[in-house]
């Protein structure tokens, strides 16, 4: 299995977390986005939008980080991580797409913006916008996770919960402080000390 790769990005470090945490070996393949090596024509045959993450298994690739969640759980993972039960899979489906929304257009922006991050989510609208949208995005993963254990309600984390992680946890790189949201860092102290965790690629705390 090879995983295209860059180390600051959150949505790369989702997969390698999930890696990790399930306990598969892995080649790391760095990809130098600012030398434009995701815009080559062999890049943009396995991901045509030409982002990172990209997983290959054999003759299988697969791009976006969702994605790659997704076919990591259902091809090597215990059911718990996705479940099939279709109230709880809709659940799951829906904090993956409050990830790529919310999230990436809050945290994950603010973050980009603050770092100079080398990808077109930085250049877009504004720091104060995109860190409004990060603290409405906190406000809503408070209220649930004041009510549940883990974001999909159930008594096992799923891949929601590692793909709404990287970004939520830095925030305060983003320049988004944690301090008030004391469910999430609860959360996140869980997701924390799961069973083969890694360490997150950012610097800035709380
Ligand atoms: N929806 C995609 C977003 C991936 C994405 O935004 N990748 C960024 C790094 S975090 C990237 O490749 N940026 C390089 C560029 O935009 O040129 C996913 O979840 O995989």
């Amino acid at each position: 299995m090879k995983l295209y790769d860059l180390e600051i990005s959150g949505n790369c470090y989702k997969i390698r977390l999930f890696l990790a945490v399930l306990g598969i070996e892995y080649t790391r393949i760095p990809v130098d986005v600012k030398a434009g090596e995701n815009k080559t024509s062999e890049f943009l045959e396995m991901n045509p939008n030409g982002l990172v993450p990209v997983l290959t298994d054999g003759a299988t690739t697969i791009y976006d980080s969702a994605a790659i969640l997704v076919y990591l759980a259902k091809t090597y993972a215990d059911e718990e991580w996705l479940p099939g039960e279709p109230i709880q899979l809709s659940s799951v489906v829906r904090w993956l797409a409050f990830e790529q929304s919310e999230v990436r257009y809050g945290l994950c922006r603010a973050r980009a913006k603050l770092l100079n991050m080398p990808t077109p989510l930085a250049q877009l609208g504004t720091l104060e916008d995109s860190q409004a949208l990060a603290r409405q995005a906190l406000d809503i993963l408070e209220k649930q996770l004041t009510q549940n254990d883990w974001l999909a309600g159930g008594l096992k984390p799923t891949i929601c919960d590692i793909a709404c992680y990287p970004y939520t946890a830095m925030g305060p790189e983003g320049g988004v402080s944690l301090q008030p949201y004391t469910a999430v860092r609860r959360w996140m102290e869980k997701i924390e000390s799961l069973d083969g965790y890694i360490a997150l690629p950012g610097q800035v705390r709380i």
